[in-house]
This record gives structure tokens, sequence and C-alpha cells, in this order.
């Protein structure tokens, strides 16, 4: 999480964050990695893809979803970070409310702590991520996720996600976490209509005004399939998680939260160089 968020290239793409779940219930991949040699084969097939960094996850965060005891998330998660560990330098993070969970991805080898709840999940967190000096990612959420699409509102959505999310860097800072190690992320679907998630998306360039890394995770969520109105499964997606992956690059999005990691690479080199040829014509 220190240094550029963007990876090289005379026109900066956003980093990729390939996604590891290790649940039963997840967004589009529940189930299929619960094993711990399949989950850790999986990241290690993003990595080959050409993801950034991986984000390990043991907990399903999707809406209703029933929370999972602190010990069934470390018992799942470890031995892939571990495993993953063991094979690659680069980052992994873990995708965790919990601080006793946070602690042990640590210990196994996870550099960023990829907080749903914005590090606000217990009153310890934000004190434990100051003291492992492990990078934090900071996302809005309305509700939790249990609740969390009962009926959403907002006056003004892009302001208050931007003024909640400032004001979580600005209580990390506080608490002692370098502002290098912080990046932010709207939170599309937590706690947001369709209409919502769409107005994030169009005005992702008013978040990245707050002068921190702006995280994108959309890959394979509903409102895609409630956009398109096709009514598309999880890994019917694709078309619509790389048309939000290009949307979010264009305006500045510093790494992007996704299943299909070579699709998103293909679509990002290819929109960077169609960018570039514009000087050459
Ligand atoms: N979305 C999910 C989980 N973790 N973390 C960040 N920073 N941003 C997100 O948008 C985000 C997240 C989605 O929940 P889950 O049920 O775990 O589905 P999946 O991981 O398959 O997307």
């Amino acid at each position: 999480m220190s240094g550029a968020p963007h990876a090289g290239g005379a026109l900066m793409r956003p980093l990729i964050m390939g996604i590891v779940n290790v649940t039963p219930d997840s967004f589009s991949d529940g189930g299929l990695h619960l094993d711990p040699g399949a989950a850790a084969a999986h990241g290690e097939q993003l990595l080959a893809e050409g993801a950034d960094l991986l984000d390990v996850g043991g907990e399903s965060t999707r809406p209703g979803a029933e929370p999972v005891a602190e010990g069934e998330e470390i018992r799942r998660i470890i031995p892939v970070i571990e495993a993953l560990r063991a094979r690659t330098d680069r980052p992994i993070s873990v995708d965790t409310m919990k601080p006793g969970v946070a602690r042990a991805a640590a210990a196994a080898g996870a550099t960023v702590w990829n907080d749903v709840t914005a590090l606000e999940g217990s009153p310890r967190s934000l004190a434990l991520a100051a003291e492992l000096g492990c990078g934090v990612v900071l996302m809005h959420m309305r509700g939790t996720p249990s609740t969390m699409q009962a009926a959403p509102q907002y006056d003004d959505v892009v302001a208050e996600v931007a003024a909640y999310l400032g004001g979580r860097v600005e209580a990390a800072v506080a608490a002692g976490i370098a502002r290098s190690k912080i990046w932010i992320d709207p939170g599309i679907g937590f706690g947001k209509t369709r209409r919502h998630n769409l107005m994030l998306i169009a005005r992702l360039d008013r978040l990245a005004l707050l002068g921190i890394p702006v995280l994108v995770g959309a890959s394979r969520k509903s409102f895609i399939a409630r956009t398109a109105g096709d009514g598309a499964g999880e890994a019917g997606r694709l078309g619509g998680s790389l048309a939000v992956a290009l949307a979010a690059a264009a305006r500045g999005a510093a790494a992007l939260r996704v299943h299909d990691v070579a699709a998103t690479r293909q679509a990002l080199a290819v929109a960077a160089a169609i960018e570039e040829a514009r000087g050459d014509g």
C-alpha cells in the first residue's frame, strides 16, 4: 500500500486486486474455494493472470449474509494466506471486519486490512491497524450486511459518501495510521440503490479529490444485471463489470477489486492504448 498507487506506463492504470473468497456464500464464487488448497490455487491463478494484489476473505458481506464466528473465519483464511505468502511477494489483503482476524492474517503474511466497516467494526480496530502498521482500505457502508439494502436513502449520495470517507481518513490518521497507507472505497452495493451505485461511479472523480487512492469493488454485483435488464447471474456479468472498470479507471480509480483478472487487465490495457494513440494522430 505504500508508494505509488498506480502501476507503470505513460498513462496510469489502476492496480488489479484479485478476489479470493474462502466462503460458502459469497457473491459470485461462494463455495467454490472453501477448501484451502483450492482457494490458494485460485489465488495463484489470479496472480498468473496479472493481479497486482490479492484480497482473501472468509466471511461473505453480500446483502443478507449471516455473520461468521471469529474462530471459523480464521480457520478458513489463514492456511490460504500462508500458502499464497509462500508463493508471491505481491501484497495480500485480508477482507475482514474483525480485529482478531486481522491480527491473525497479519501474522500469516497479509499486509493490508480491507475493512468494509472502515475500521468501525470494533472500538479496537483503529488502534490495531496502527499497531500492525498495515495498509488499510476504508469502505463506506450504510447499515450492516444483514440490513443495508432495506431502502437506503441519501440527500446527495456522492457528497455524503465523500464526507464520511474523509472523516474516517482523519480518524485513522489521528489513531496513528500513516496517510500513505490508506485507501478509500465508496462501497458499491453496500446500502445503496442501483441509482446510488451508478452515481458514485459516475462521480468517482469527486472521491479522488480527497487525495487518497480510491478502490472500487463492483465486479459481478447485482446492480449490473439490473442496469442491463438481462437478469444475468453472477458469472454472466463480465461485460458490465468491465464497463464499470473502464469508467472507474477514467475517473481516477487507483485500484479495482475484481473476480476476472485477465479480462480486466486486457480491457484496461486496450483502453489505455487508445488514449495514448490520441497523442499520435
Ligand atoms: N465487496 C465485497 C466484499 N468486500 N471490499 C471492498 N473494499 N470493496 C467492496 O466493494 C467489497 C469488499 C462483496 O462481498 P462478497 O459477498 O464477499 O462477494 P465477493 O467477494 O465475491 O465480491
